[in-house]
């Protein structure tokens, strides 16, 4: 650096420096003003925790959703590749810091849309199989009624019968008295159908001839006798 000897030189001496403007080779960059500095040293420093946090909630719920979703194996291989792809793009970006802002800006957001779009192809896949109803059929050709605790017994009876034919039928239970359900212990069909009772008092769906067997699913309704076959013939 011989300019700044030279300087260093001249002002031992005594000699007043006139060249006010950094010369070439100085490499000392002038301030352009308050706006970096405040940006700088006080904006970015206050949103990167946030937007750290806001990377990893983002990137757990999709890759969680993504687990949910698919085939354990699968899912593993996937976020394994997205972890790798993390921890190799960090590295890489960090690699090259002579990296435009505006390329680094594109090349994460192009990761975090790749992990966008893996959690919301699988959202359908993840949301949990409730047993959400039967499936709905029209129109209803037979109506069943079903009731349950009449004159205050822990009981089941068919004020229509215990048999009905097949097809599209509305199912309903009546409860006389105390609190009751009406569940089949079938786990198909009771995974079908949903459970009867106080909020679900009906439902509409499909039944196939068999012998649906249902109980009752309060305390000890069910070892107490509270179970019942419904004959469903062809
Ligand atoms: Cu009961």
């Amino acid at each position: 650096m011989p300019m700044i000897d030279e300087r260093r030189e001249s002002e031992v001496a005594g000699i007043p420096s006139t060249d006010q403007t950094p010369g070439p080779g100085t490499g000392v960059a002038p301030h352009v003003g308050e706006s970096v500095t405040f940006t700088g040293r006080f904006l970015v420093p206050l949103l990167v925790p946030f937007a750290v946090a806001a990377t990893i909630i983002f990137y757990v719920l999709n890759v969680s959703r993504i687990f949910l979703a698919a085939e354990s194996a699968l899912a593993v291989a996937f976020a394994i590749a997205v972890t790798l792809a993390i921890l190799i793009g960090g590295a890489a970006l960090s690699a090259a810091p002579k990296l435009r802002g505006s390329s680094i800006t594109l090349v994460v957001s192009g990761g975090l849309l790749f992990v966008l779009v893996g959690g919301l192809i699988s959202i359908g896949a993840a949301s949990p199989k409730t047993a959400s109803g039967p499936v709905q059929c029209a129109p209803v050709q037979r109506r069943l009624t079903i009731d349950a605790g009449a004159g205050g017994s822990i009981r089941f009876s068919f004020p229509q019968g215990s048999t009905i034919k097949a097809g599209c039928v509305d199912l309903k239970l009546q409860i006389l008295g105390g609190s009751h359900t009406l569940q089949f212990d079938d786990a198909a069909a009771a995974g079908a159908f949903p459970e009867l009772g106080i909020s679900t008092k009906s439902w509409t769906g499909v039944l196939k001839p068999g012998k649906y067997v249902f109980h009752c699913t309060i305390d000890s309704h069910a070892a107490n006798g509270m179970v019942a076959t419904l004959l469903v013939t062809s």
